[in-house]
């Protein structure tokens, strides 16, 4: 392998495990601008990326993990737009069509062109198809993917542009409703959950309430302003239902996603509540009329965020109102900070630090 003193987490086969190699630095071209990665967080998708069969997922092999990417700008391509070099940033990790209404908008999370990418194998983005942050450098297609991150710490900044920015915008789609005399729960105090608990005490008067198999997971929890937190245990939903006042939750955040976590959900919600479906646990839930949810029940299922959200999630940590619990690796220990995550005993977020 040609050296070019820059260091990356490939993803080479499908199946295979990821690989750290060492190749020639990128030179940014057109509007691309080149990232000297200072922190890379991982994620539970990165798992989904590495178990992949070939097939499930429409990407190419072989390309760089990490879509949760922060640093410094390097050096910008000749029609580069956005932060001067030497300017600290987040990026943007959804990478769509760039001229649809929707990415136009700074939703490149819901590109109206996802299907035509897909079947082109384009990727979804950073550290997905594309090559990402788990790296010394990164190219970045736009400068208008990135978002100025001031004296941040890197290892603070990272995570705000998938953990952040997905519990966010979580958060966004059922914030109107979570008003005095509301309760909210939350499912899964992990990555997500423990930046929505804080998201949740900082933008909204509703009444926090937390469940996790994990009694750190809990600790981490009213750390983060949960007003209260149980175990999973049988009497759950009786317990989070007397909390509620017996009227049930304005709105259930399921991080973990998993059948038994989105049928306590239905049966927690108050008449004309949300659940919030985020995590990817493989569940499963029957709508039907009359059913398990309740009337006038509405159920949303976000994907990261857009790019007006990502600096709105910034301008909150830069206030100091969100801080991200973070185990921090180095880049050459990228193998070990998989299997770390992959235990599933991370107290927060899983970082990489060159
Ligand atoms: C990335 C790719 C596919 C599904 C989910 C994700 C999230 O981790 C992005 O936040
Ligand atoms: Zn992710
Ligand atoms: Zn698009």
């Amino acid at each position: 392998m040609s050296t070019g003193g820059t260091r990356a987490v490939q993803l080479t086969r499908w199946g295979g495990p990821p690989v750290l190699i060492e190749s020639e630095r990128p030179s940014p071209t057109g509007e691309e601008v080149l990232i000297q990665v200072e922190a890379a967080g991982l994620c539970r998708s990165d798992l989904h990326v590495i178990d992949a069969r070939p097939g499930d997922l429409p990407y190419r092999t072989p390309f760089t993990l990490g879509h949760e990417v922060a640093g410094r700008v390097a050096e910008r391509g000749p029609q580069a737009v956005g932060p001067a070099v030497g300017e600290r940033v987040v990026v943007y990790g959804p990478w769509g069509c760039g001229n649809c209404a929707r990415c136009t908008a700074g939703a490149e999370n819901y590109c109206d062109r996802r299907a035509h990418l897909d079947a082109a194998l384009t990727g979804t983005g950073a550290g997905l198809g594309r090559d990402g942050g788990m790296a010394d450098l990164m190219l970045v297609p736009s400068g208008s993917l990135l978002v100025p991150v001031g004296d941040l710490p890197a290892v603070q900044a990272a995570p705000l542009s998938d953990a952040g920015l997905t519990a966010y915008h979580s958060v966004a789609a059922v914030r109107p409703s979570l008003v005095d005399g509301t309760s909210v729960v939350v499912f899964g105090v992990g990555g997500l959950g423990h930046v929505a608990v804080q998201i949740l005490r900082a933008t909204t008067t509703a009444q926090i309430l937390a469940v996790d198999v994990r009694a750190e997971a809990l600790s981490l929890a009213e750390a983060c302003g949960a007003h209260f937190g149980t175990l999973l245990r049988p009497d759950t939903g009786a317990v989070l239902l007397g909390r509620t006042g017996g009227v049930g939750a304005a709105a259930v955040l399921d991080f973990v996603g998993s059948r038994s976590s989105l049928g306590l959900a239905a049966g927690l919600l108050r008449a004309g509540g949300e659940l919030v479906v985020v995590g990817s646990g493989g569940g499963e839930l029957t709508v039907r009329k009359p059913g398990a949810l309740p009337a006038g029940a509405r159920i949303s299922l976000p994907f990261w965020g857009t790019l007006p959200e990502l600096a709105e999630v910034v301008a909150l940590a830069r206030k100091g109102v969100l801080k991200v619990e973070v185990e921090r690796f180095a880049l050459s220990s990228a193998l070990q900070a998989i299997e770390r995550l992959r235990s599933g005993r991370v107290r927060g977020r899983v970082i990489l630090a060159p």
